[in-house]
């Protein structure tokens, strides 16, 4: 049930002078080793040893996927790269690549994080684990292969594609557990389905699903066609990878682990922390990274800290599930939408495929998004009438959850191309 129960259901009290002891250190250490930091603190007169409380964190400032890139490949390294066993990437969707970095010690604890990650979600020795992730330098694939190792865990390193075969292996091996991204999990359902493949006849146990947003609509969807327990899981390459934060089997919120990172959630705009429960931008710092410690670094992920006690007795403080990126709110008539609150509705309505993508563009100035909905083959080729009643009622479900009206357009089944690893929701045409 617990990997590491003697950190995860720590007293409050002293995971708190844990998170300080480590921060202490870590900021020791980028301000001797990292000219970058040293600089930065310097001009704000700060004294890391005057840091007395977690609170004291306020005074520091933010690092920005910007200061990533101008520091790249290895400026913001603290260790000489002798001791760097291991460099990930992350290439993004804009701009130029960023370079992390890892130590040995750094390897062995990504390896329990992720181990906790996956005990939580109710993953054993005694499983049989198909990781679906991309290897390579994205951190998915090796991130949670060491973790799933490290448990003792069975590990398939399949790596993502080739679906058909993914399915054979997971028949032929006894697959018990897959690990992928949430929208590559629907497309191995509905490959299934297509080889008519019933899921009930497999081994598979649990989903652990994660590297993109997903609506609880999707979990519910995932959950149905493939008869699995599916977790959401979180983390991101400037900070480690996968093993930041994961869900346990209340499946109500992601257990963050607290005594390798110290979270806040701001305001985007003020930069000022949000009142207790309110969703704004997360921020992170790493508390025991050798190679690549990060001191509150913006993730642009919007989310919330749940207050309440988890019933699975952790004391590890939950974050609600990521809503988005605040680089992927589209502001559509001065309203505020992520493509998660669309997603919601489509997998709602009845005859809707799960599939979907939000076209911006911009016409006389305005922003004009269009939302592609794949339906079943029977309603695609039904009579245009009813097309058109799907169309409006799509409309007047998505107008009454965002407050604005979007147009809709039915489109055959797979128009909408598939992803094996992170899917693009929105293509945005105005920066064409
Ligand atoms: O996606 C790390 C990861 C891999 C996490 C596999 C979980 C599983 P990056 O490629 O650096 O790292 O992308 C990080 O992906 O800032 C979020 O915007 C998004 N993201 C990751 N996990 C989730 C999630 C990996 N569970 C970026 N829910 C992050 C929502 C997620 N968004």
């Amino acid at each position: 049930m617990y990997w590491e129960p003697e950190r995860e259901c720590m007293a409050r009290e002293d995971l708190e002078q844990l998170q300080l002891e480590r921060l202490q250190s870590t900021l020791y250490r980028v301000g001797t080793h990292v000219p970058f930091y040293r600089k930065k603190f310097e001009e704000l007169k700060f004294n890391y040893d005057a840091v007395r409380s977690l609170d004291d964190i306020r005074q520091l400032p933010f690092t920005e996927k910007e200061d990533l890139r101008s520091n790249y490949p290895y400026g913001l390294f603290a260790v000489p790269l002798r001791d760097v066993v291991r460099v990930h990437s992350s290439s993004g969707t804009t701009g130029l690549a960023t370079v992390v970095g890892y130590s040995r010690n750094d390897i062995k604890t990504w390896s329990n994080l992720v181990g906790r990650v996956l005990t939580a979600a109710g993953v054993t020795r005694n499983d049989v684990i198909q990781i679906a992730f991309g290897y390579g330098l994205f951190t998915g694939g090796f991130g949670l292969h060491y973790g799933a190792e490290h448990i003792g865990a069975s590990v398939i390193p399949i790596s993502a594609g080739n679906t058909k075969r993914q399915i054979q292996i997971m028949q032929d091996f006894k697959t018990t557990a897959l690990v992928c991204t949430p929208s590559y999990a629907l497309v191995i359902a509905d490959t299934m389905m297509e080889m008519g493949v019933n899921p009930n006849g497999l081994s598979l146990r649990f989903g652990l699903f994660g590297g993109e947003p997903w609506s609880e609509a999707m979990r519910q969807e995932v959950h149905e066609k493939l008869g699995i327990l599916a977790t959401d899981n979180y983390g991101l390459s400037e900070v480690m990878g996968p093993g930041v934060a994961g869900e346990c089997q209340e499946c109500n919120g992601l257990h963050i682990n607290e005594d390798h990172f110290l979270l806040e959630v701001v305001d985007p705009i003020t930069l000022e922390p949000v009142a207790p429960g309110e969703v704004g931008e997360l921020v992170i710092t790493t508390l025991t990274k050798e190679a690549f410690p990060m001191i509150r670094y913006r993730t642009r992920d919007l989310t919330r800290f749940l207050l309440e006690p988890c019933p699975c007795g952790r004391t590890m403080k939950r974050m609600e599930r990521v809503i988005g990126r605040s680089d992927d709110m589209l502001i559509i008539k001065g309203v505020n939408v992520f493509p998660i609150q669309i997603e919601k509705v489509l997998f709602e309505i009845k005859g809707t495929e799960p599939h979907y993508q939000i076209i911006v563009e911009r016409e006389n100035h305005t922003d004009k998004v269009s939302v592609l909905v794949e339906v079943s083959e029977n309603i695609f080729f039904d009579e245009m009438k009813k097309q058109r009643q799907m169309v409006d009622h799509i409309k007047a479900r998505l107008a009454a959850e965002l407050g604005i009206g979007v147009d809709v357009k039915l489109v055959e089944e797979k128009t909408i191309e598939r992803s094996m690893g992170k899917s693009k929701r929105v293509i945005d045409k105005r920066k064409l």
